[in-house]
């Protein structure tokens, strides 16, 4: 039996705004009113699923949603007609318009947590979507993003759709950014890796003191229950405090892995070392663990590169390529560090930059903008197929952006109704290009 791990980009929505929403997210917070760009954020995204589709990587889109929320902001009590809705929003509550405008479904690493079925008891492929309870602004994702992956992921008898996490204090989870499996090849059992950023219901345990610990431990623990992970391939692991407090609000800002190679920053983790021994001892396969230590890219460097927010990718070669952004090239010590991991790891021989600059002003880098899932070839077969990325859908969807993204947003006309009816205008043809049928509650 042969597997694939397929990237699910989420695509850039027409309402990309900086919002400055995110707490603990440097880039969101530093960018606040900065004007945007929705059309090149949108064909950034777009261009790096052809990169990866170039490289022989297995790629497929997942529709944005349909902003502003205006079923979110009714149950808050505005009234009228739609554009009555967001009118009144806007005067009323501006900073709740924003939340409710916000393209943030595009970081598809906090859509779900995936179990392939080689690592679940009952063999079939498990969906968590993330109750991303952190934020207001992510949390209105949710309802939408779990009919979504039911739609794409449709068959009863492969995929297993569990409901999010009760959305409650001790259960905020984000979903796969949290998460990594290792594994010798796809197909076969790997080790799963769930990072906490607290423990919710141990007083006194340790955590953030300036900014939010976004995942517990309990709603790790509970993912991977519902998944039926064996405890023989589990790990655990916290991550370091400090380096929450330095802005990193996920662990894929500090640790990324493939297959047998896992590259993370010795501050991602309480006792890094440790984890990485767990994670040995854990795996019936040769792990390479490529631990990088402060001294050759201080976490600030890490932050603000997003170096660990690469995607690590197998190539047809065997070998694996690391798509970093173009971020890591602004910085003399990365960019150095990257030359020299490149001509010595014998895994990592080859270096992409991308420019999701865009996305990165809110602090979603490559690795953000993507949900992995592993699927064997017949589980593959069994997805909704349009959303497979290739070079016709690339060829459409770039024009499609082209037609309808306005290319400067600012907050101040995110109140014009005219945004909604041209967003819906684009989502609804969208539908039809990716054969996804009536998705949204307007089309009804
Ligand atoms: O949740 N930014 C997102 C970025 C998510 C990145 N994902 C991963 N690391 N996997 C967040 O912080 C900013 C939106 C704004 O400010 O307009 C935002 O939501």
């Amino acid at each position: 039996m042969s597997a694939h791990e397929v990237n699910f980009d989420g695509m850039v929505g027409p309402t990309h705004n900086y919002g400055g929403l995110a707490r603990g997210n440097l880039a969101s917070q530093r960018n606040v009113h900065a004007p945007s760009n929705p059309r090149a954020a949108a064909k950034q995204g777009l261009r790096k699923m052809k990169l990866l589709h170039d490289l022989g990587v297995p790629q497929a889109v997942l529709p944005p949603q349909d902003r502003p929320a205006v079923d979110v902001l009714r149950a808050l009590g505005f009234e009228g007609t739609d554009h009555e809705v967001v009118r009144r929003a806007g005067k009323e509550s501006p900073a709740l318009l924003s939340a409710c405008a916000s393209a943030s479904s595009m970081w598809a690493a906090n859509a779900a947590t995936i179990c392939p079925s080689a690592d679940s008891r009952d063999g079939k492929v498990h969906l968590t979507p993330a109750n991303l309870r952190s934020h207001f602004h992510r949390q209105i994702e949710v309802p939408a993003t779990s009919r979504l992956l039911r739609r794409i992921f449709a068959d009863p008898e492969t995929f297993v759709h569990h409901a999010p996490l009760p959305p409650a204090e001790p259960f905020g989870d984000e979903g796969a950014a949290n998460h990594s499996r290792l594994c010798l090849e796809y197909a076969e059992p790997g080790t799963q890796l769930f990072v906490y950023g607290r423990h919710a219901l141990r007083s006194g345990a340790p955590g953030p003191s300036r900014h939010p610990a976004r995942q517990t431990l309990e709603a790790s623990q509970a993912v991977a229950r519902l998944h039926g992970v064996s405890n023989t391939r589990l790990a655990f692991a916290q991550q370091q405090p400090a380096a929450i407090d330095a802005g990193v609000f996920h662990s894929d800002v500090i640790a990324v892995g493939n297959k047998n190679v896992f590259f993370f920053h010795e501050d991602a983790f309480i006792d890094s070392g440790r984890v990485g021994e767990e994670l040995r001892s854990k795996s019936d396969f040769d792990l390479h663990l490529i631990e990088v230590a402060s001294k050759d890219v201080p976490i600030e460097d890490a932050v603000a590169s997003y170096l660990f927010n690469s995607q690590l990718v197998s190539l047809s070669s065997g070998q694996m390529a690391l798509i970093v952004p173009a971020e890591c090239q602004d910085s003399a010590r990365v960019w150095s560090y990257l030359q020299a991991l490149q001509e010595s790891d014998p895994f990592i021989r080859r270096v992409e930059v991308i420019d999701v600059r865009q996305s990165m002003e809110n602090g979603g880098g490559p690795a953000c903008l993507r949900l992995r899932v592993v699927l064997a070839t017949e589980e593959l077969e069994r997805i909704h197929g349009p959303v497979l990325f290739d070079e016709d859908l690339f060829g459409k969807l770039d024009d499609w952006v082209g037609r309808h993204y306005r290319d400067r947003l600012e907050e101040s006309d995110l109140v014009d109704p005219s945004l909604l009816d041209e967003s819906r205008a684009a989502l609804d043809e969208l539908t039809g290009i990716l054969a996804l049928g009536a998705l949204y509650d307007f089309q009804h």
